[in-house]
């Protein structure tokens, strides 16, 4: 059969793209606020110094889960702390806190009332066995476009995947309350708000509490996912730790989740029936917890009239004193880095993400002539399709202009001399590359993007190829991170060893991994080396163990970029 493929992605993307426009007031009322709640929280939880509020937390876990919780969490917390990764723990407890507190805002009222009805029910239940089991990922794609990069998107998608337990827990504890009882309040002529504030909640808690314990471990558990576009904390840590192949720190960092999700655990299960409820009554606990907080929230209102610092008028007033990033492990984020240091940009933040959250973020900007400032590097197609220029950097911290390189294991020399030679041998031009980037960017398949090049380049091609043996199948593996450049020229290489005979697969990871792979063998070959600045690091460290085939592009460059709408001209200005 051959019927033409249903365009179900393009619906969705239509979709997707009428809601970010018919709703964009809504998303920013929406973004505001979680922004707003989380600042909140992170600004009480960090307001004294580290210790005020570990001895605080021990404490209240010790009152509700014995007292040996009460240690575990001061010495955990203390460690969490030693390691130097106190910032980071509030922030992921923040963006718990506010995911969970979504969670029983709507998932209690959406649990009760589908409780009440069949209908609702039913309409219900399908729509949550959906939400858990669709790939938590998907739900970032159109978090970007509606919430924009940063905390929002990843709240967001952690509340979609947090929120089912909450729901049906609330439906079954309701549902579960015995039929005799409910006869009863009907017979004593009570309301129906009556038997459900009075008889079927109070019955339910036990059950709707195990819910929200679950939906607050399955937000925790979306930390590093949301990290993925741009959310802060541990998540962050992790993502940053697995970009850079850094094993100590991704363990000090996951330690310290586990730490978290230990903490949280308890203290959400035993908050009815605290451990020590006997000795002190938990409404006094609370009330000094309730207490604290809201002192804590009117000295800073009282202390902080500062805000950020100069004109909001001006750039970093405009754009949140953000620069919008790519993936932690790549070069130009720690090119990005030594710039905020280099020019005194101290109020300003890298946020970390992927290339295509970046992207995103650019085009909802520049749909709307807001000001924007990204890192940047060419040759790109952004350039092509938006009008961008780069901000000068007097001081040279981005490096001057570039070369590609092709690295292969060692050893490939003997195993697969043809291919060896082809990408010896593979070199092209900025525009070569730019025009693929273009195919990819309107629509075309990277790998049928890279034929379509191929075929109008057949003789840049058979330079490439010439005087190299046939690849009578023999198999063999490019890596590459996911930057549309490297997309490109991988899928280009790739194509040609293909068409030459080899049995070619790509593997797409992340930038740390792309090294260690090609050095350890285990894949054959990466042509996105950015040198001698851009990946210095990774270079030195792994260059003993692969075989640097020189330059296949040259003339590439790295920088903050900005529309060209954006009136300022040269990093410096943004001090
Ligand atoms: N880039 C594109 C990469 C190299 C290729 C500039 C984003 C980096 O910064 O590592």
């Amino acid at each position: 059969m051959n019927l033409p493929k249903i365009p179900l992605g393009s619906w969705i993307d239509s979709f997707v793209e009428w809601i970010t426009i018919a709703f964009a007031g809504l998303f920013s009322f929406i973004t505001a606020t979680i922004d707003g709640l989380l600042n909140l929280i992170v600004n009480v939880v960090g307001a004294g110094p580290p210790i005020v509020f570990i001895i605080v937390l021990a404490l209240l876990l010790a009152y509700t889960s014995r007292w040996q919780l009460g240690i575990f969490t001061f010495v955990s917390l203390l460690l969490i702390n030693n390691l130097g990764y106190w910032e980071s723990a509030l922030q992921t407890l923040a963006i718990v806190l506010v995911s969970g507190f979504l969670t029983i805002l709507i998932g209690i009222p959406l649990g009760i009332w589908s409780a009440q009805n069949k209908t609702v029910q039913r309409i219900v239940m399908p729509i949550l066995d959906f939400m858990q089991t669709m790939p938590a990922f998907v739900y970032l794609i159109p978090s970007i476009l509606f919430f924009g990069i940063g905390v929002v998107p990843g709240i967001i998608a952690s509340f979609i995947f947090a929120i089912a337990p909450t729901i049906r827990m609330t439906n079954l504890g309701i549902r579960e309350v015995p039929n005799d009882l409910i006869e009863a309040s009907d017979a004593f002529g009570s309301t129906s708000s009556q038997k459900l504030f009075k008889v079927q909640m109070p019955l339910a808690t036990p059950t709707i509490l195990a819910g929200v314990n679950q939906s607050i471990m399955l937000a925790l558990s979306m930390v590093v996912t949301a990290s993925l576009v741009g959310a802060p904390g541990l998540g962050a840590d992790v993502y940053r730790a697995v970009s850079q192949i850094n094993v100590g720190q991704g363990f000090e960092a996951g330690i310290s989740i586990v730490f978290i999700a230990i903490i949280l655990d308890r203290l959400t299960q035993n908050l009815r029936k605290p451990a020590y409820g006997h000795i002190i009554k938990g409404k006094y606990v609370f009330s000094i917890i309730v207490a604290l907080i809201v002192g804590t929230l009117v000295v800073q209102g009282l202390a902080t009239e500062k805000d950020l610092p100069g004109d909001p008028k001006a750039i970093g007033g405009q754009t949140n004193y953000e620069i919008i990033g790519i993936e932690p492990g790549a070069g130009i984020m720690k090119q990005a880095n030594s710039s905020i240091t280099e020019y005194g940009l101290d109020n300003w933040k890298l946020v970390e993400g992927s290339s295509a959250a970046m992207i995103a973020e650019l085009k909802k900007a520049y749909e709307n002539k807001q000001p924007i400032i990204i890192t940047g590097w060419s040759p790109h197609w952004m350039f092509s399709k938006f009008d961008l220029k780069y901000l000068d950097d007097p001081k040279g911290v981005f490096g001057g202009a570039e070369e590609i390189h092709t690295i292969v294991r060692k050893g490939l020399e003997q195993d697969a001399p043809g291919a060896y030679k082809i990408l010896d041998q593979f070199s092209w031009e900025t525009g070569d590359m730019e025009a693929v980037m273009v195919y990819i960017e309107e629509g075309m398949s990277p790998s049928e993007a890279a034929e379509k090049w191929i075929a109008e380049n057949q003789e840049k091609v058979s330079k490439w190829t010439n005087g190299a043996d046939k690849g009578n199948g023999k198999k063999m593996n490019l890596v590459y991170v996911a930057w549309d450049t490297e997309i490109a020229s991988t899928n280009v290489i790739g194509k040609v060893l293909e068409q030459y005979g080899y049995d070619v697969s790509l593997s797409q990871v992340e930038v740390g991994p792309m090294y260690a792979g090609v050095a350890n063998g285990s894949s054959d070959a990466l042509v996105g080396a950015w040198l001698p600045s851009t990946h210095e690091e990774y270079f030195n460290t792994y260059k003993n163990d692969f075989v640097d085939l020189g330059l296949n592009l040259k003339g590439t460059k790295n920088g903050l970029v900005v529309p060209k709408y954006v009136e300022i001209n040269s990093i410096e200005e943004l001090k």
